[in-house]
């Protein structure tokens, strides 16, 4: 066994260190781990789950269910995403499968018709209950906390690279870009350089700034920069060129770790607030720096406008004495074609000082509309109702990608990017608000 190979499986072992019983580690993910059960693809061929799947592949493997009314299918359309940005590596060096969990209902023909109703280029897969119920157990879908916290309860989906021996469990509402990344890049990385030069081929990234791209593949890890949200390990980064002095941010992004030895006191402050986590220096160029900032500056003004004045916050807070709630980044998610949902999502900050409660919303277009719950019930990401949301006062509620969020049923045309869709926010004191949603695919 050579060191590598040692060093791999320790890393491993660390990172599994919750998701398994006590096997032997070397054949933890080999042969001997993985169930080589046989499955039935959507053309009626026969697979052997570990020879014919995944052995010395780069795979994504998710279960779903063809009746499931709403995560699945949201889940299957940012695969297609995320196939739309790989391109013909899908299916040559990169493999996804989607394993039904209803082996009953979800026959070869009626996988085969879900597949094309998406236009997914993938194979879904059947079998026999136990073994898929198995399979699943064995990929760790089973286990709720593997002690990441929150972000590791949303998750049906796995991939990873069998020959390395390296797997991540994955949100299925991440950005199709930085999926596609860790795909197509980070798992083949440990052995090939990185293809950026097919990947940047791709017609859709060519769009993408030198920043937005260092940021995607560099930060997202640690920071949103979206307004929604200080939950993640690091800050929101929207507004950040704002509210920081150009010559400290070139600074901190080069070496955080110096800004924080030498006692600066926005360093040591913002330590303090996020749970001492420090930010890594990364070694970034002046150029990189550079560009970091443009896109980020960039970001900033796209979402919040251009005006310099413009504070997070205060978006349709124009006119506070009538509206209930100030909102923020509010957008529709668009749908695939024929998809029986949207979802909505926003921030609804409270600047008052009573609680309100949102008891319903009406939406344009929607015969129905609900606030929903993520959950994970028996290993799958469930969707619940909730009867109505408190925003507590002086406070705030982001209902995003993967949380709590706006159901938009039975829609009465298809929605694509950039339309409109108006909403009333229905609240319990019987005062309600109105606020236009645009369509964005992510
Ligand atoms: C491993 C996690 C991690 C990564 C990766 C990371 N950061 Fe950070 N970042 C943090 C944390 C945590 C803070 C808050 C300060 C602290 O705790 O030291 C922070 C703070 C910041 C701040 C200051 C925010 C403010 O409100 O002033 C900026 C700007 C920033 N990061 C930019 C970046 C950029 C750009 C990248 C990618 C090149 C990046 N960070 C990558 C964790 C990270
Ligand atoms: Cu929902």
């Amino acid at each position: 066994m050579d060191s590598k190979y040692n060093f791999l499986t320790a890393a491993l072992v660390l990172l599994l260190a919750f998701a398994a019983e006590p096997t032997l580690a070397e054949s933890r993910w080999g042969a001997k781990y993985f169930p080589n059960v046989e499955l039935t693809s959507h053309t009626g061929e026969k697979l052997r789950f570990f020879d014919d799947l995944i052995k010395d592949k780069v795979v994504v493997i998710n279960f779903i269910y063809t009746t499931c009314p709403d995560v699945c299918p949201m889940e299957t359309a940012q695969l297609t995403r995320v196939q739309r940005i790989l391109g013909d590596r899908l299916g040559h060096d990169v493999f996804f499968y989607s394993i039904t969990i209803d082996p009953d209902h979800d026959t070869p023909e009626v996988l085969k018709d879900y597949r094309d109703r998406f236009g997914a280029k993938w194979t879904f897969l059947t079998g026999d209950e136990q073994d898929i119920i198995s399979l699943r157990r064995k990929l760790g879908l089973y286990i709720e906390d593997i002690g990441g916290g929150e972000n590791n309860h949303n998750v049906n989906m796995i991939m990873g690279n069998q020959k390395t021996g390296r797997w991540m469990k994955r949100s299925p509402f991440e950005n199709p870009y930085v999926m596609a990344d860790q795909i197509g890049n980070w798992l083949h990385g440990w052995k090939m350089p990185q293809e950026l030069k097919d990947y940047a081929s791709v017609p859709e990234l060519r769009n993408m700034s030198a920043g937005e791209k260092l940021f995607r593949t560099r930060c997202t890890s640690c920071h949103t920069i979206d307004g929604t949200s200080d939950s993640e390990i690091g800050p929101d980064l929207l507004g950040v060129t704002r509210r920081r002095d150009r010559t400290w941010l070139i600074n901190w992004m080069r070496a955080p770790d110096e800004m924080l030895a030498n006692q600066d006191s926005i360093a040591i402050e913002m330590y303090n607030r996020f749970n001492q986590i420090p930010m890594p220096n990364m070694d970034l160029s002046q150029v990189d720096v550079k560009d970091l900032i443009n896109y980020m500056q960039a970001e900033t003004d796209r979402v919040l406008g251009d005006d310099a004045t413009a504070t997070a916050g205060n978006l349709s807070a124009a006119a506070p004495d009538e509206d209930v709630v100030a909102t923020m980044n509010a957008w529709v998610r668009e749908a695939l074609p024929g998809a029986p949902v949207n979802a909505g999502y926003m921030t609804l900050i409270n600047l008052g000082r009573e609680d309100l409660k949102l008891e319903s919303v009406d939406a344009e277009n929607f015969g129905k509309v609900e606030i929903h719950n993520m959950a994970t019930v028996d290993g799958m990401m469930k969707m619940q109702r909730v009867a109505e949301l408190t925003i507590p006062a002086s406070g705030k509620v982001s209902l995003k990608p993967g949380g709590m969020h706006l159901m938009l049923m039975q829609p009465e045309q298809e929605l694509a990017s950039g339309d409109q869709v108006r909403m009333k926010l229905n609240f319990s004191s019987g005062r309600s608000q109105t606020l236009t949603l645009s369509v964005r695919d992510q």
